[in-house]
């Protein structure tokens, strides 16, 4: 019988009906009875094939008692014999097959869960980002003396970032810090310092704290310059303070930082929002000051700072002539950079985790 040769309209079950037609009742019987252990997927469903067919009232042991032994000539008796121990031993060994087949396939899968030598699958934990860790340090030196440290906002107003800072508009300041200006009209912040007014506003004088956060500038980069970096803003303002307690605090910091004396110089800088304004740059940690692709000439300019601007405080609330205060920008980005020796800047926003994994604190 051949598949093709079937009428066209009729399906399976009408199939195996249409082919039982010309097959013997033995080849019926040894189909039917491979259709169900087919179908057996447990040890007790095999057993079940197994009562059914080769039980006491199975229909294979049976099969001999439905014969009629009395219609068949001596040659038929002799080939059903044949037949039907042909068919027992296929049943008899088929059961057996099956029975190893589930039986290890379940142990196996057992086993499987069991096996405590193969190696589980690890999920990795994170790191915190180097520049993290440094702002933590940062946060926690001064914290020790007596600075708050307080969040701010990226996106500020013109008014926040350039005015209140005593940069107006027609300020040549504002060319030295390229902008992303929003749709908004808001601007990413280009430095932490908009926080010295909103901080004195807020909070009035006498004050210390510290405002670490990101900053954004339209910069060509390379491997000292980026367009997303960190800085940390301070500020102390209280009656009679002075360059002296600026350069307490500062030497302060970078001995902390890198658990050793840091040679600094300070040089005058201009910030239209500090007066007298300072630059404080650190000496090259990574060619000892003797000048490389990264400092250039053997200093790195990490802390700008000074002591606020009158009109810095009088925007901020704050009558100049009782109180002074001082403040400093320091880059946090390139303190990490010291900190870790990085050499390129560019690594911190690469977001390959296998730069930041090798700093392996874990959160
Ligand atoms: C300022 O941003 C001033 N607001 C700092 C300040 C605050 C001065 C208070 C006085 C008083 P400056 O543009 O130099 O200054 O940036 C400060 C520091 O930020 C730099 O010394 C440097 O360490 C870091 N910095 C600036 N631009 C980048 C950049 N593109 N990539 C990485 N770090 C930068």
């Amino acid at each position: 019988m051949y598949a093709s040769s079937i009428p066209q309209q009729i399906g399976y079950n009408h199939y195996k009906h249409y082919v039982s037609l010309f097959l013997s009742n033995e080849t019926m019987l040894k189909q039917q009875f491979i259709d169900d252990l087919s179908a057996a997927k447990t040890p007790d469903e095999v057993e079940q094939v197994r009562v059914k067919y080769l039980g006491r009232k199975g229909l294979i042991t049976n099969y001999a008692k439905n014969a009629d032994f009395g219609k068949m000539t001596p040659e038929e008796k002799k080939n059903f014999g044949i037949v039907l121990n042909e068919l027992k031993t296929f049943a008899a060994e088929s059961l057996q097959k099956a029975i190893d087949t589930v039986k290890q396939s379940s142990t196996g899968t057992k086993n499987k869960l069991l096996d405590l030598s193969i190696p589980g699958s690890s999920s990795s934990l994170g790191a915190l980002h180097p520049i993290t860790l440094v702002q933590l340090e940062i946060e926690s030196i001064f914290e020790g003396m007596g600075f708050t440290v307080l969040d701010s906002p990226e996106a500020e107003t013109e008014y926040g970032n350039f005015e209140s800072v005593n940069i107006p508009s027609d300020h040549p300041a504002r060319d030295m810090q390229d902008t992303f200006w929003l749709q908004n009209e808001m601007v990413l912040r280009t430095h932490t310092s908009s926080n010295q007014v909103r901080a004195l506003k807020r909070f009035g004088a006498p004050f210390r704290g510290i405002f670490p956060g990101r900053c954004f500038r339209y910069e060509a980069i390379d491997p000292s310059h980026e367009n997303t970096f960190f800085q940390c803003e301070g500020l102390m303002v209280d009656k009679n303070i002075s360059v002296a307690n600026l350069i307490g605090v500062m030497k302060t910091l970078l001995s902390e930082v890198f658990h050793r004396e840091i040679k600094v110089r300070l040089r005058p800088g201009f910030f239209p929002f500090v007066e007298p304004g300072f630059e404080l740059d650190i000496n090259c940690i990574f060619c000892g000051g003797k000048g490389c692709p990264i400092c250039g000439d053997g200093w790195i300019e990490l802390i700008p700072c000074g002591l606020v601007h009158p009109r810095v405080l009088e925007f901020g609330g704050v009558n100049p002539q009782e109180y002074s205060g001082f403040a400093f920008g320091l880059g946090l980005t390139r303190l990490a950079m010291m900190r870790f020796g990085v050499k390129d800047i560019r690594y911190f926003n690469c977001g390959d985790v296998r730069i930041y994994e090798q700093f392996n604190v874990f959160i």
